[in-house]
């Protein structure tokens, strides 16, 4: 297609630098009248006309360059992702028994920032789940009740839980809640 299209507007300028000369000569000395003055004029606006469609191929080639160019300038809309935060706080649930007078686990790991969710239930008489630090601490309940309470862990070191009914705590009914 391109190369029909080039043949074409090759053929055409080849034709009118060859034509122009031919033409005009035969034109010139035939023609001293007025009337053949419009002759010239006719002639000369088919050369004219033949021409423009050779550079009007050219035209419009220029024209849709200044568009694109326009395009590229919204593209630095992405925003650099703020790099994720160290690992995100979990929510860690610890199902915890109390007997008289010992609770089911001892210790209690976690993190800090952590959310500490304490599932307590009685397995014998009254008891609860305490830790001051943290002022956390379940509802008191006896044989079978559960209680629970959540709370975050939010300084380091290691704290002691343990039931805060009568003597339980004194009797060894503690644990040690560590969070690194
Ligand atoms: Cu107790």
């Amino acid at each position: 297609m391109a190369g029909a299209i080039f043949g074409i507007a090759l053929f055409l300028v080849f034709t009118n630098d060859t034509e122009r000369p031919e033409a005009e000569e035969p034109v010139q000395p035939t023609t001293s009248t007025t009337d053949d003055g419009s002759e010239e004029e006719e002639a000369d606006e088919e050369m004219t006309e033949v021409a423009p469609p050779a550079g009007g191929t050219t035209s419009p080639e220029e024209d849709p360059d200044p568009a694109p160019a326009s395009d590229p300038a919204p593209a630095p809309a992405p925003t650099p992702q703020p790099t994720p935060p160290p690992p995100a706080p979990q929510v860690k649930t610890f199902e915890l028994t109390g007997a008289s007078f010992a609770f089911s686990q001892s210790e209690i790991r976690v993190k800090q920032g952590d959310t500490v969710r304490i599932i307590f239930t009685s397995t014998g008489s009254f008891h609860d789940w305490v830790v001051d630090t943290f002022g956390a601490a379940t509802a008191q309940v006896s044989m079978g009740g559960t209680s629970e309470v959540t709370f975050i862990a939010s300084a380091k070191g290691t704290f002691e839980y343990y039931c805060s009914v009568g003597n339980h705590r004194a009797m060894g009914m503690t644990g040690t809640l560590i969070v690194e």
